[in-house]
């Protein structure tokens, strides 16, 4: 398909590097572009394993390659109304991103699962039950490995679960999963969408190429999902936490229920059969249970894989409920990246513990993802100032600094209310006052259990 053409990729992080790894097997000729002048060659060269030698520049393009290039394959996080994205499309070069690329590569079926919230936890959980009913199957997109890593091992007989994110969706044109799930649309990433009219355009273009022969999953209670339910061209499965449906998933007397050709089964109880906490979770194993339905998984092994799925440990660990709050302990959030995954998996007002060892990070977009969802951010370690002086600069001014562990447990304690959540997601290592992420886990746990209830 692309044999001797030149592709360029644009960026060189997890997708530029499994784009271009892809089509230097596929026997096309990548030339990987990054806009930060500040990564060096050798850094990217060391990315590709040594093993593939291309053309790579960094800062600017030059203009005699532009003119070679056949088609432009950007990573999620470039923007495509603006800069190179623009200027290739102006120019009629063909723009897919690195899900479209690998999709085009791939075989076997797919599900491919988006939404504001949730889609991490739903993905993994839909990967650990189709691991129950089928021998390969692989789990990729935004959840972190790359789908264009995995395309080329993929068999007419595998399967396929994608985190698809909405920057991945503005650049897909084939794309077409079997199965596929919206599981809420609310306000994030509008400085990249612009409005909440073309971010859920942009979701929406997860199920573009079905048919009335494939599945989408949507939510019942979002504004948005629900709308898009009267047009989508697949056969809809609803969903709904809040009421009871015809035809869905849904909660009866806190029991996951299936209502079918006019038959309700209750499927599960949400207390003992599953061990994932909150309405959240509740949405998305309902989720999940459909979306595997969808894709022929037996209900005797979903069932199953619900019952045996946890939160990892330290990853946005469910620890207790007290006097009405919720712990989480996602002491694994040790950079702003992962603890932006953190905070966007929280559904209450959350006081938030971060700060921690320096790592030269920048905590820019962590502090963005708080999305009025921090009340309070208590600061600990090395690098609070830091934080504190970055958060100030975003005009988040509900800070304060603990000068021990326990002090900032006291102060969570004290400033959390019936509803709200405490979570403990620092973006910074815990080096300097702990020996690792795990002891500050543990530490937070015991503290928690000790709670009153
Ligand atoms: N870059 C440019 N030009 C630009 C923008 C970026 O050259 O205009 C370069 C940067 O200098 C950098 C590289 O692009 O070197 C980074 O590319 P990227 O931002 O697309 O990040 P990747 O490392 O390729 O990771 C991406 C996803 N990141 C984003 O969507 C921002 C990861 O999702 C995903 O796990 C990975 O691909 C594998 O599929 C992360 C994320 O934050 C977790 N996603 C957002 C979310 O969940 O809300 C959408």
């Amino acid at each position: 398909m692309f044999k001797g053409k030149k592709v360029l990729v644009v960026g060189a992080g997890l997708s530029g590097i499994g784009a271009v790894k892809l089509l230097a097997r596929m026997g096309a000729e990548p030339v990987l572009y990054d806009g930060n002048e500040a990564v060096t060659r050798e850094e990217i060269q060391k990315k590709l394993d040594g093993g593939i030698q291309i053309e790579i520049y960094t800062g600017s393009l030059p203009e005699e390659i532009k003119k070679q290039i056949h088609l432009l394959v950007p990573s999620p996080g470039v923007p495509c109304d603006v800069g190179i994205v623009k200027e290739f499309k102006d120019r009629g070069i063909p723009v897919w991103g690195e899900v479209e690329l690998a999709f085009r590569a791939a075989k076997g079926k797919l599900a491919a699962i988006t939404g504001t919230n949730g889609k991490t936890t739903t993905t993994s959980l839909v990967g650990e039950i189709l691991k129950e009913a089928y021998r390969d199957v692989f789990v990729v997109g935004n959840i972190g490995d790359p789908y264009t890593a995995e395309a080329l091992k993929t068999t007419e007989s595998s399967v396929t679960v994608a985190e698809i994110s909405s920057f991945q969706l503005e650049t897909v044109e084939s794309f077409h999963p079997q199965v596929s799930a919206i599981l809420n649309v609310t306000p994030d990433h509008l400085n990249r969408h612009h409005t909440m009219e073309a971010y859920a355009k942009a979701k929406e273009a997860i199920a573009r190429n079905q048919t009335k022969k494939d599945l989408c999953v949507l939510n019942y209670e979002n504004e948005y999902t629900r709308a898009f339910g009267r047009d989508c061209p697949a056969g809809v499965v609803w969903f709904s936490s809040k009421r009871e449906l015809e035809a869905g998933y849904f909660l009866r007397d806190d029991k996951i229920c299936l209502a079918q050709d006019g038959i309700v089964t209750e499927l599960l109880d949400i207390h003992k059969d599953m061990n994932l906490v909150g309405i959240c979770n509740v949405e998305n194993v309902m989720a999940a249970i459909a979306i595997s339905r969808g894709m022929q998984a037996p209900m005797d092994k979903i069932l199953k894989a619900v019952g045996a799925f946890k939160a990892v440990e330290h990853r946005i660990e469910f620890v207790a409920t007290k006097a009405g709050v919720d712990y989480y302990n996602d002491s694994k959030g040790t950079n702003p990246d992962a603890a932006i995954q953190g905070i966007r998996a929280m559904c209450r007002p959350t006081v938030l513990i971060g700060g921690g060892y320096d790592k030269q990070n920048e905590y820019d977009a962590w502090i963005e993802a708080f999305e009025g969802k921090v009340k309070l951010l208590v600061l600990i370690g090395q690098t609070r100032e830091k934080i504190a002086e970055c958060a100030a600069k975003h005009g988040f001014e509900q800070y304060v600094f603990a000068d021990s562990f326990e002090e900032a447990m006291d102060i969570c304690v004290k400033n959390a209310g019936f509803g709200d959540a405490v979570l403990l997601s620092p973006a910074c290592a815990s080096w300097g006052m702990f020996p690792d992420y795990e002891v500050r886990g543990n530490m937070f746990k015991e503290y928690v259990m000790k709670l009153k209830e």
